[in-house]
């Protein structure tokens, strides 16, 4: 199961809104094959392992990260295919979140007379595919925060300058999350101020799509995210009011993505909205907020974030701006509270995992499960 988690690990970056699933087959304990999806619409792992086998699978174990799928999608479904082949034991990570799925799979293999387990390495399964797992049951993504702060919890100077507070390794696993999530937001005050690109350079990987709330459609079109070879992959967000005007036609013409939204009560843009329409208008099952402090704290209080990665830094900053600043707590009882899920050493600067829900009671858990796969 250890190997099938790394062979799904192919899949990151490119078979998103579909789950990243990895299989091998083995013979008298020997892999026969091994298979991956390994891009969206395309075969499933298990057909993959099938197709791969080097000799005949008849009476072989089949490890897949994934139960099996029972109803015909983009590709036919995977449990006939199992079956026919002969293939004697099955071995499941975890089942399938997929309402049209979900234990159907099991119970179909479990009818032919394949022995099946269930729950192996359950809780490293679940989190490699926690985004996929969000988006399938709820048509809304996975929403990641992060945070890059000092020791007195600080992301940038009073006057908002923030480069660099964390290290050269934290800036990276940054990175590697923009590769691994399908979308990267942000506010408009980060675009003016920092002019960034948003895109994944430190580490190989495909970009994400970049989200900009600018309500008003005030920032400048010489911004990157607007000119840049990505630019088409960047959504901006803004109100109806806005996109009758002429710089939401210059934005399209630039070959923008304009979504408009409604506004709540105080003229900012409904980010529930938002996320619905990320994920059913763009099939973005995760989204990486990384600020600023604005935005950051709308989605904290609105309780739209699932997860948060805190980079921190050792240093001392002092007088600065607090990534929760616009927050409103009564009282120490009502604070956000968070569940620690992992800590991590990443160069100088502590890496916290932190999850809004804490993880389901899994069958089988490994310690491994949130370090070896962020
Ligand atoms: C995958 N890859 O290896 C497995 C999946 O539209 P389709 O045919 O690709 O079906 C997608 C669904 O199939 C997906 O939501 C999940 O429930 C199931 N299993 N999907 O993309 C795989 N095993
Ligand atoms: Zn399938």
């Amino acid at each position: 199961m250890r190997h099938a988690l790394r062979l799904a690990l192919r899949g990151t970056g490119r078979v998103s809104p579909n789950p990243r699933v990895g299989c091998v087959i083995l013979k008298d304990g020997r892999i026969i094959a091994e298979g991956w999806h390994a891009e969206y619409g395309g075969p499933h792992a298990e057909v993959m392992a099938l197709e791969r086998a080097t000799e005949d699978v008849r009476g072989a174990t089949l490890v897949v990260t994934l139960e099996p799928c029972v109803h015909q999608g983009k590709t036919p479904p995977c449990t006939p295919r199992i079956i026919e082949r002969g293939i004697a034991r099955v071995v499941i990570g975890m089942l399938d979140p997929n309402p049209q799925v979900n234990g159907r799979g099991v119970e179909q293999l479990r009818a032919a007379g394949i022995q099946v387990e269930l729950g192996v390495l359950e809780a490293d399964c679940f989190w490699l595919n926690r985004f996929f797992a969000k988006h399938v049951r709820t048509g809304m993504p996975y929403v990641v925060g992060k945070l890059a702060q000092s020791l007195d919890g600080c992301i940038a100077l009073p006057d908002g300058e923030s480069r660099w507070i964390s290290s050269e390794e934290s800036r990276r696993r940054v990175h590697a999350l923009r590769a691994e999530l399908d979308a990267v937001l942000v506010g408009k005050g980060t675009v003016f101020r920092d002019n960034p690109r948003l895109t994944v350079r430190k580490v190989p990987g495909r970009q994400p799509w970049r989200v900009v709330l600018d309500t008003h459609l005030q920032l400048p079109m010489m911004s990157f995210v607007f000119t840049d070879e990505y630019r088409d992959r960047t959504i901006v967000c803004c109100s109806a009011q806005a996109a009758r005007q002429r710089k939401a036609e210059t934005l399209r013409e630039a070959g923008v993505q304009l979504l408009e939204l409604p506004t709540d009560s105080d003229g900012r843009l409904h980010l529930p909205s938002l996320l619905r329409e990320l994920s059913q208008r763009f099939q973005i099952a995760s989204v990486l907020v990384e600020g600023g402090a604005g935005v950051m704290s709308a989605f904290l209080q609105q309780q739209l974030l699932d997860e948060l990665h805190l980079f921190c830094a050792p240093i001392v900053l002092g007088k600065g701006r607090h990534p929760f600043e616009q927050l409103q707590v009564p009282s120490i009882q009502d604070a956000p509270r968070w569940h620690l899920q992992a800590v991590l050493r990443s160069g100088e600067d502590l890496q916290c995992i932190l999850l809004r829900e804490p993880l389901p009671q899994f069958r089988q858990q490994s310690a491994e499960a949130t370090t070896v796969l962020v």
